[in-house]
C-alpha cells in the first residue's frame, strides 16, 4: 500500500505546473465568461506570515473553483514594493533598497510556489520598477492637466519616525499608522495633493453599486470617513477697517470688508449666536489679529502645535483666546466677540464657527470656561408638543435637540427643520449665505520626503514656477548616486537628479519628493491586464472587460486607505478616458485575522515562544523556570512571539494540509484561531482520503465515465450502492452550495469529511467483503472521481496525484466541476420498525413507499423477529405505511 508523502507529491506537481506554465491565462477566451479573482498584492517584507497563507488559500480556492466552473479566470500576483522598510534597511546596513527588495521578493515568491498557488506568474508586476512607476508619472501629469493634482501650502501631518509627511488616512488616533506609538506633529509645508474631494459625492453614491457585495462595515467606515454634512454657510462681517495691499488671502466683499464665512448644520440657531470662533490656523489670525494684538501669539502657537485629533476630542478641555475683534450677525446686526479656539479646525468647513452655547455642547463648555453669554433660541418640546420649561441658570448641558424657535424674531414658532429652510432662504435673499454640503474628506496628500517611491515628474525654475516633465522623458528614474544617512530626504543628495536644464535653457531644480506608495496600489489591478506593455499602461478594451474585479480579497485595515484611494483613482482614470467602468472591485471579501495563543511571563516581563512553554496539569508553564504563564488568544504578531512560520508548517504537514486547515477552521470572513491539533487533524483527513482512494482505485470501473453518467443502471444497484451514491450527490450539492454561499469553504470541507466516513464504511462492507457487482464498480468510479474533484480547490496536489492514479492525464483544475442529480440526493430509505407484541425487536432499511406485502415479508425475514415468534401462533400483522410492522403472537 502507498504511503501519503506530501513533500514528494507536492514537489512533483509543482514542478509540472510551473514548468509547463499551466496557469498561464488569456485576456479573452472565446465562449467563456471572465472571472477576475484578486488577492491584495504583498509588501515584500521578506517572509510570508500566516495572514498571507490564509489570504492566498482563500483566493486560490476561488480561482480553482471558478476555473472548474468554466470561467476564464484571471489570477495574478505582484509586489507593492516601494516604501519605508526597504529604505530603513538601506540606512541600517548600507544595501541599496532595490537589492533588499528584490531578494525579499525572490524569497516570498519561492515560498508562495511551495504553497502551490495557481497564479499566472507571467503577469507578475512590481511597483518599484521603472516599467511600472512610469505610469504613475504619466497619470500624475494627465491628472495635473485636468485639475486633479495641485500643490498647496498648509499644516500637514509629520511623523518624526517616518521622517516624512503622512496623509490623514495614515494617522490613527493621533499616531502614525506604521509607528503606533509615535505622535504625529503638524508642520507647515508646501505639498502635492490629489483632488479626491472632487469625487466625494460619487464615492458615497457608488456604495449603492457595492452594497450587498462589500462588507457593510467597510461601506460604513468609508461613509463616515467621507463624512457628508448638509448645512448652510453664513457670512459674518468683521467689524474692522481693513487695508487691502493686494496680497491678502482673506475673503472680502464689494465694500472691501472682511467676510468670515462659517459652516453650520444648525442655521435654525442663528439668533442664538453669542460669539464666533476661528481656527488658530485661519489666515485672519496672521493677517489681522496678531498684528492688532501681538500679545496672544504664544497662545495661538500653542494651539497650532497641539495634535489635531487630541485637540478636537470630545473630552479634551476647550481652550481659546479673545481676538480683540468683533463680527456682525447678518440677521440681527448684533456685534459679537471673535475668539480663536482650539476645537475649531482649519480644514473642516470654512475654519470658522458661529458659536451657539445654548445648543452646542462644545460651545457650551467653552462659554462656561470663559464666561460668555448664552441665549436659548430653540425650545425643546415634550411628547405632547408643549414647550418644555427651560432656564439658562439651571442648564448643565447644551440643548442639542431640535424644537420650536423662540427669541428669533419672525421665525418664532417654527420647528427647527422649517426654520433651517426659512432662515437660509432669508440669508440667500439678503446675500449673506447659502445652502451647502460639507465633507470631512480632504484631498489626498501624496508628497513624501523619502527616496524609495515614484519620483514626482515636476521641475521648478529659479522662481519656483512649476514645469511638468515631458512625457517623452518618462520614466523619471530614481538615481543611484545617493547617500542613506537617515537624515533628510536621500534624493536631495543626488546632484545629478536635482539639477536639470529646462526646455527654455534655464537652470531647473527637480522635485525631490516622491509619491505616497498608495498611488502604486491604486491601479495595479489594471496593470496585470498587460503588465509588460511598454507603450501603454493597459488596453481600454481589457480594462472594460475585466473591471470591476469580480472578487477582491484582503484585510479590512485598508477600508479608508487603499480601498478608498483605488475607487478614486479608478474614477479619475475613467474621466481621463482609460476605462468605462465606475468601480475597481465588484465584490470584496475581508478575511478575518489569524489568532494564536500567546504566553506572557510576569517574572521575565516578556512573551515566551511556544517552544519555551510546556503544559503542566493543563496549564502553560515556562520550561526553564516552571513559572505559570498568562495565556491569551490574540492576533499573531512579532511583538507577542505568537506567530507561526508558514514555510515550516508547509514543510512539516504539506501545503495541502495547511490550506485545508486554514479553510476548514473558520469561514473566511471570521477570525481564525490557529491550532496545531487542527492542523494535524487536516493532515489525518487528507492522509485517510489518500489511503482510501489509492487502496480502492483498482475496484473502480475506469470505463465508466461522466459522459454517460458512469453507465450506471440505477435499478440494478444494491442498497449500499444506492446509499453511497446518494451521499455522494448530496455532498456535491452541499459543497457547491457552500462555495456559492459567500465561499463558506469550512462547511464545504466538513461535507467532504462526512462523505469520507461513508466511503470508509462502504469499503469495509462492500469492497473488503468482495461483495462487488459490476454496478458497484461503476458507482465507485463515480465516487472516486467526484470526491477528488471536490477536494481539488483546497488540496490541489493530492487531488492531481489521485486523479492521475485513476489513469487520467489531465489536471483537476482543467476538469469540469462535478455535477449532482437532484433526484439522487433525496432520501429514499427509511428505517422500518419491527415490533413483536408491541415491543421493538429490530429495524431494517426499507424503500419509501414499500407495499404492505413487502413490508410484512421484510419483517418475517428478520432474524431477531424470528427469535421472538418461533413456536408461537401469529394472530395478527399490522402495517403502518412507511413506519412499522407489528406482529401479534400467542402462546
Ligand atoms: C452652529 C451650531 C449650533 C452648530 C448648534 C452645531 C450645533 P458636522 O455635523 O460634523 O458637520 N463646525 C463647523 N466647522 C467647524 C470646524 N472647522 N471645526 C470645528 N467645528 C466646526 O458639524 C458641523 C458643526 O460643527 C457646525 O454647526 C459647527 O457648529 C461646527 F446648536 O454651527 B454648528
Ligand atoms: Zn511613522
Amino acid at each position: 500500500i502507498k504511503e501519503y508523502k506530501p513533500s514528494e507529491i507536492e514537489k512533483k506537481w509543482q514542478d509540472k505546473w510551473f514548468e509547463e506554465d499551466v496557469f498561464k491565462s488569456e485576456n479573452k477566451v472565446e465562449g467563456k465568461e471572465n472571472y477576475y479573482v484578486l488577492e491584495m498584492f504583498a509588501y515584500p517584507s521578506g517572509k510570508l506570515h500566516v495572514g498571507h497563507l490564509r489570504n492566498y488559500a482563500i483566493g486560490d480556492a476561488i480561482a480553482r473553483y471558478k476555473k472548474m466552473k468554466g470561467f476564464n479566470v484571471l489570477h495574478p500576483f505582484g509586489w507593492d514594493s516601494f516604501g519605508l522598510p526597504a529604505e530603513n534597511a538601506a540606512i541600517d546596513n548600507g544595501a541599496h533598497p532595490g537589492k533588499w527588495t528584490k531578494a525579499n521578493i525572490d524569497n516570498m515568491r519561492r515560498q508562495m510556489k511551495l504553497m502551490g498557488l495557481s497564479y499566472d506568474w507571467n503577469r507578475e508586476l512590481s511597483t518599484y520598477t521603472p516599467e511600472y512607476y512610469k505610469w504613475n508619472q504619466k497619470f500624475f501629469i494627465e491628472m495635473y492637466k485636468k485639475g486633479l493634482v495641485y500643490k498647496k501650502k498648509s499644516y500637514v501631518n509629520w511623523c518624526p519616525d517616518c521622517n516624512t509627511v503622512l496623509a490623514n488616512e495614515q494617522v490613527e488616533d493621533g499616531k502614525c499608522w506604521r509607528h503606533g506609538k509615535t505622535d504625529v506633529i503638524q508642520k507647515e509645508l508646501s505639498q502635492w495633493y490629489f483632488k479626491i474631494t472632487e469625487y466625494a459625492e460619487e464615492l458615497l453614491q457608488g456604495h449603492e453599486e457595492l452594497r450587498g457585495h462589500w462588507p457593510e462595515q467597510v461601506l460604513t467606515m468609508q461613509k463616515n470617513w467621507i463624512g457628508k454634512s448638509t448645512g448652510s454657510e453664513v457670512d459674518f462681517i468683521l467689524d474692522y477697517k481693513f487695508e487691502n495691499d493686494g496680497n491678502s488671502h482673506l475673503k472680502l466683499n464689494d465694500n472691501g470688508e472682511v467676510v468670515i464665512s462659517v459652516f453650520t448644520t444648525r442655521p435654525d440657531t442663528l439668533y442664538g449666536v453669542t460669539y464666533a470662533t476661528v481656527a488658530p490656523e485661519h489666515p485672519l489670525v496672521e493677517e489681522i489679529i496678531l498684528k492688532e494684538n501681538p500679545s496672544i501669539r504664544e497662545a495661538v502657537e500653542r494651539m497650532i502645535n497641539e495634535d489635531k485629533i487630541v485637540r478636537t476630542a470630545e473630552d479634551k478641555e476647550k481652550e481659546g483666546v479673545f481676538s480683540g475683534l468683533y463680527v456682525i450677525n447678518p440677521v440681527n446686526g448684533e456685534k459679537v466677540q471673535l475668539w480663536i479656539a482650539n476645537y475649531v479646525l482649519m480644514d473642516y468647513g470654512t475654519g470658522a464657527v458661529m458659536a451657539v452655547p445654548a445648543h452646542d455642547e462644545r460651545d457650551f463648555q467653552f462659554s462656561k470656561k470663559y464666561n460668555l453669554d448664552l441665549k436659548i433660541v430653540v425650545n425643546p418640546v415634550d411628547k405632547n408638543g408643549n414647550l418644555e420649561e427651560v432656564s439658562v441658570e439651571k442648564m448643565e448641558n447644551a440643548l442639542v435637540n431640535s424644537g420650536v424657535l423662540v427669541n428669533s424674531e419672525e421665525f418664532n414658532g417654527l420647528n427647527s427643520n422649517e426654520a433651517k429652510e426659512k432662515i437660509t432662504e432669508k440669508l440667500e435673499k439678503i446675500g449673506f449665505g447659502k445652502k451647502t454640503v460639507n465633507y470631512r474628506l480632504h484631498d489626498w496628500l501624496i508628497s513624501r520626503q523619502r527616496y524609495w517611491g515614484t519620483p514626482i515628474p515636476v521641475i521648478y525654475d529659479e522662481d519656483g514656477n512649476i514645469y511638468l516633465e515631458e512625457e517623452a522623458n518618462l520614466p523619471v528614474k530614481l538615481p543611484t548616486d545617493i547617500e542613506f544617512s537617515g537624515k533628510g530626504n536621500p534624493l536631495e543628495t543626488s546632484e545629478e537628479f536635482k539639477n536639470v536644464i529646462l526646455p527654455n535653457g534655464k537652470k531647473g531644480r527637480r522635485e525631490t519628493d516622491t509619491m505616497d506608495t498608495f498611488v502604486d496600489s491604486s491601479w495595479y489591478y489594471l496593470r496585470y491586464l498587460d503588465s509588460h506593455n511598454d507603450k501603454i499602461p493597459f488596453k481600454k478594451e481589457d480594462a472594460d472587460n475585466w473591471t470591476p474585479v469580480h472578487q477582491y480579497i484582503g484585510g479590512i485595515e485598508h477600508a479608508v486607505m487603499h480601498l478608498l484611494y483605488a475607487r478614486f483613482f479608478h474614477k479619475s482614470l475613467r474621466d481621463l478616458g482609460y476605462v468605462d467602468t465606475n468601480e475597481p472591485f465588484k465584490r470584496l471579501l475581508t478575511q478575518g485575522m489569524v489568532l494564536g495563543p500567546s504566553y506572557y511571563s510576569q517574572n521575565e516581563r516578556r512573551y515566551l515562544f511556544p517552544r519555551e512553554v510546556e503544559m503542566k496539569d493543563g496549564k502553560p508553564v515556562s520550561k526553564e523556570t516552571g513559572e505559570e504563564l498568562a495565556t491569551k488568544v490574540e492576533k499573531m504578531s512579532k511583538s507577542k512571539n505568537n506567530g507561526v512560520d508558514p514555510e515550516e508548517i508547509v514543510k512539516e504537514y504539506g501545503a495541502d494540509s495547511s490550506r485545508v486547515f486554514t479553510l476548514f477552521a473558520a469561514p473566511p470572513e471570521k477570525e481564525l484561531e490557529w491550532n496545531m491539533n487542527g492542523l494535524a487533524g487536516a493532515y489525518r483527513f487528507i492522509n485517510r482520503l489518500y489511503l482510501l482512494i489509492s487502496s480502492t482505485a483498482d475496484f473502480a470501473d475506469k470505463n465508466a465515465t461522466k459522459e454517460n453518467n458512469y453507465g450506471i443502471n440505477l435499478d440494478a444497484r444494491s442498497e449500499k450502492d444506492k446509499e453511497i451514491q446518494k451521499k455522494l450527490h448530496q455532498t456535491v450539492k452541499k459543497v457547491t452550495d457552500s462555495i456559492e454561499d459567500d465561499f463558506h469553504f469550512n462547511t464545504a470541507i466538513a461535507a467532504i469529511m462526512e462523505l469520507l466516513n461513508d466511503m470508509t464504511t462502504y469499503k469495509q462492507n462492500v469492497i473488503d467483503k468482495n461483495d462487488i457487482s459490476s454496478e458497484s464498480k461503476k458507482v465507485w468510479h463515480e465516487v472516486l472521481e467526484k470526491v477528488i474533484l471536490l477536494i481539488a480547490p483546497f488540496a490541489p496536489h493530492v487531488a492531481d496525484e489521485l486523479w492521475s492514479d485513476l489513469g487520467n492525464t489531465t489536471l483537476t483544475f482543467e476538469e469540469e466541476w462535478p455535477a449532482f442529480d437532484e433526484k439522487l440526493t433525496v432520501e429514499n430509505n427509511f428505517n422500518l420498525v419491527l415490533q413483536v407484541n408491541g415491543k421493538v425487536r429490530d429495524m431494517l432499511p426499507a424503500q419509501i413507499g414499500i407495499s404492505k406485502d413487502d413490508a410484512e415479508k421484510l419483517a418475517f425475514s428478520s432474524e431477531k423477529v424470528q427469535k421472538f415468534i418461533k413456536g408461537k401462533e401469529v394472530v395478527k400483522v399490522i402495517v403502518v405505511p412507511n413506519k412499522l410492522v407489528n406482529i401479534a403472537v400467542k402462546g
